[in-house]
């Protein structure tokens, strides 16, 4: 018999202890990916591809998918009482929802931009975490990774995936012919040791030292000190990239680069890696900035950005401590 995601989350509110009314705001969140994956599939027949012309806070250019998928991801989970608050990558500062809301949203309403207009896979991150008491404010949000309550990823690929963790393992879900998901796989398992990587080589030459030295002791192959060949894969979406490795297992980096001292990495703590470093660790893998978990790390700014090293627990616990030792 097939299990829908409703079935799921009420098999796990009768299994563990998960916290009341989470249950109904993975709901709103699975409904608005189902409405911003309606958008998607149209594309250019919807005159939504192509640029917005503005520009985000962290001055990347936005578009119409990606302002759309902001304006469905607020509207839609603002109308769940039981939310209080919202952060997204598109925004400013965080939209105040519910005063009585429990929960906070953090999200990337459309992750892997640059892929949008030429039909490579794209995805909606997303992040749940309890409000604490008080007003709402930003400090509200700075929450450390582990202490989410849930998190996941709808891929909008050849096929629509929901991923999800509320801490007791990982489900995946389908987008089935009746537009409801249905559960495909649950638990998979990252295999500790690969053979598969994944970064933008274009940018080697402002790599730190350790990042230069690893990648080229992977290019090695056989012949050296890491003694096998590996293979080289970049989607430019965190999101495929993170659905690869928990599917057949890899490693997958955005590095620190020495381009802007400010700024290490691209990718923001709040909306891409907090999410998936619990996804990855859910699924035995490991997700470090290099220095230490990314789970552990405190927040101190919304769109703060993290170096991200996360994947295959092997692999990773090797780069990590080639940058320590460096
Ligand atoms: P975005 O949120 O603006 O789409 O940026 C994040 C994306 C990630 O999905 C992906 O890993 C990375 O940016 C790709 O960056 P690059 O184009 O530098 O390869
Ligand atoms: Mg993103």
């Amino acid at each position: 018999m097939s299990v829908l995601l409703s079935d799921y989350l009420y098999q796990q509110q009768q299994n563990y202890a998960v916290t009341p009314l989470l249950p109904e705001v993975i709901t709103s969140i699975s409904n608005a990916c189902l409405h911003i994956n309606r958008e998607i599939r149209l594309g250019a027949l919807d005159n939504i591809l192509g640029s917005a012309h503005t520009g985000n806070i962290q001055g990347e250019e936005q578009k119409k998918l990606d302002v759309l998928s902001n304006r469905i991801m607020i509207d839609t989970l603002s109308s769940n009482p039981a939310i209080a608050g919202l952060a997204s990558e598109e925004e400013d500062s965080f939209v105040t929802a519910n005063s009585d809301g429990q929960f906070l949203v953090l999200f990337d309403p459309l992750d892997g931009s640059s892929n949008i207009d030429v039909n490579i896979s794209i995805g909606t991150i997303f992040s749940v975490l309890a409000k604490p008491t008080g007003a709402l404010t930003t400090e509200s949000f700075l929450q450390c990774g582990r202490q989410q309550l849930a998190s996941g990823y709808v891929l909008y690929g050849p096929q629509t995936i929901l991923v999800l963790t509320l801490k007791h393992g990982i489900a995946m879900f389908t987008l089935n012919e009746q537009n409801q998901f249905q559960l495909t796989q649950k638990n998979p398992q990252i295999p500790a040791t690969t053979a598969e990587f994944a970064i933008n080589m274009s940018n080697q030459r402002h790599w730190q030292p350790a990042m230069q030295k690893y990648i080229a002791e992977l290019l090695a192959g056989k012949t050296g000190n890491r003694g096998k060949d590996y293979n080289m894969r970049w989607v430019a979406s965190m999101v495929a990239e993170v659905h690869r490795i928990l599917m057949r297992g890899g490693i997958f980096t955005y590095p620190q680069d020495n381009r802007n001292p400010d700024k290490p990495g691209k990718l923001r703590l709040m909306y891409e890696a907090n999410p998936m470093s619990l996804l990855i660790e859910q699924a035995q893998g490991a997700a470090t900035d290099t220095k230490q978990n990314i789970l552990d790390i405190q927040p101190c700014g919304l769109h703060q950005r993290v170096a991200v090293v996360l994947g295959s627990k092997e692999e990773v616990d090797y780069v990590t401590a080639m940058h320590q030792a460096n």
